[in-house]
């Protein structure tokens, strides 16, 4: 740490804070600097009246966040109906997403759909078809709250040659962290009776694309969510509005918004989605299909390219870790390209398929540094470098591309996206 800072007590009585005691102030205000209440008292806000209540029914941020939205990578917009926005990683801190910055990825528009008409419904082997209306959804027993992450299985695809991109908005952006109301699919097909030749699932989305995935039975009837809300309110209309499949821990392609049929079978069904598409063509040319875990992965958010340094002296660290296989368990963080390793703190909620968030509390003198952080999670799982992954995947790929991040950091503060090996 740096020379601590000696705080003048009277200097802090007179920013009208005493009550939380001056002593105690101290080990907090470390990293801040000699408090001047001459400055403090002019502040313009405290001479007017502010806006009064309900003068924003729904609330939005405040003006001065107004940098902190979605974004896109313009060269990989070929259509607004096909394409993706990024979550600005770099922005946010604690392990939830908030609904109006998760990023967003669709195939054929965002669909507008009337919940009053909307028509959820279980079909294929099954003893008795069903078909739902959305207020029979919310009458099923056994309604639950799950936080879970869903990334897509493109995040990171852009880096398999070589850093890309600058910030990890666009890096690893393709990701969200919400948590979910909803009821277990298996309820559903409880109450149409799966036949005992049924092996799969077919999901299907009631947007343009008609989105479809197969997923295996197993899966349906062990932990998918069949929601209807994102952090306590309706899904957004980006987010699949009235309706979405989660498949906690697997490619957000299987995610179908909109949803509105499963279908049971007994084999999967060779969609765009699971053919052409996620797929992964390795080094020896074969190609692997049905990759639908996302495996642990992880980021350093701050510092990075999109949030320089700015201060010499104590700094915060910050990072989010995922695994599809389940918690998080570690997380190890190097300033050196990967010689050194020291263990973050993982701090908040830190549940089964979901983000965790981590900080390491350090000191800067205007070092260079090579950022890297690594997770690990309870099955046992290590985040493997890029040069790794690339001796199994080759440079190919598009997708699963979990390999460490490097950001580099300037004596100036700023940061760029770069690889060691
Ligand atoms: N119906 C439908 N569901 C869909 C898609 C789509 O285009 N249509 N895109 C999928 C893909 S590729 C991803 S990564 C996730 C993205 O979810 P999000 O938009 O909530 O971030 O939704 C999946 N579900
Ligand atoms: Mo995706």
């Amino acid at each position: 740490m740096s020379e601590p800072v000696t705080l003048n007590r009277r200097r802090v009585l007179n920013l009208g804070i005493a009550g939380a005691g001056a002593a105690a102030l101290t080990p907090a205000l470390a990293a801040a600097q000699t408090p001047d209440p001459l400055i403090v008292e002019k502040q313009e806000w405290t001479q007017y009246l502010g806006e009064g209540v309900n003068a924003k029914p729904y609330g939005v941020p405040s003006k001065f966040e107004k940098e902190v939205v979605r974004r896109e990578v313009e060269w990989l917009t070929a259509s607004r109906q096909s394409s993706v926005s990024f979550t600005p990683l770099h922005a946010l801190d604690g392990i939830i997403t908030p609904n109006g910055l998760c990023f967003v990825r669709h195939h054929g528009g965002e669909a507008e759909i009337d919940p009053a008409k909307h028509r959820f419904m279980i079909n294929g082997m099954v003893d008795k078809p069903l078909v739902f209306t959305m207020e029979d959804v919310k009458r099923m027993p056994g309604r639950v709250n799950r936080v879970y992450f869903l990334e897509c299985a493109a995040n990171s695809g852009m880096e398999w040659r070589g850093a890309q991109l600058n910030g990890c908005q666009f890096t690893h952006g393709m990701i969200h962290n919400v948590v979910y109301t909803g009821v277990p699919l298996k309820a559903f097909l409880n109450e149409a009776g799966v036949s005992p030749k049924g092996k799969w699932v077919l999901a299907e989305g009631a947007d343009a694309s008609a989105m479809t995935r197969s997923i295996p039975l197993e899966k349906a009837m062990d932990d998918c969510l069949v929601a209807w809300a994102m952090n306590g309110e309706a899904l957004r209309p980006e987010q699949g509005y009235p309706l979405r499949l989660v498949v906690p821990g697997w490619e957000g392609n299987m995610w179908v918004k909109w949803l509105r049929r499963v279908e049971v079978g007994d084999q999967p069904w060779a969609q765009r989605e699971e053919t052409s598409k996620y797929t992964d063509l390795l080094a020896d040319g074969r190609s692997r299909q049905h990759t639908f875990l996302m495996d642990a992965k992880s980021v350093v958010t701050n510092p990075s390219p999109q949030a320089p340094l700015k201060s010499k002296g104590p700094n915060v660290l910050s990072g989010v870790a995922w695994s599809g296989r389940g918690t998080i368990k570690r997380v190890d963080v190097s300033m050196d390209g990967g010689r050194n390793w020291r263990t973050a703190r993982i701090e908040g909620p830190n549940f089964p398929r979901a983000m965790a968030r981590f900080y390491v509390d350090f000191d800067w003198n205007g070092q260079e540094l090579m950022l890297q952080s690594r997770a690990m999670d309870d099955s046992g799982y290590v985040q493997p470098t890029k040069d790794e992954l690339r001796k199994y995947r080759g440079s190919n790929s598009i997708y699963h591309n979990n390999g460490i991040q490097t950001w580099l950091v300037r004596p100036d503060g700023s940061a760029e996206n770069v690889e060691v090996s």
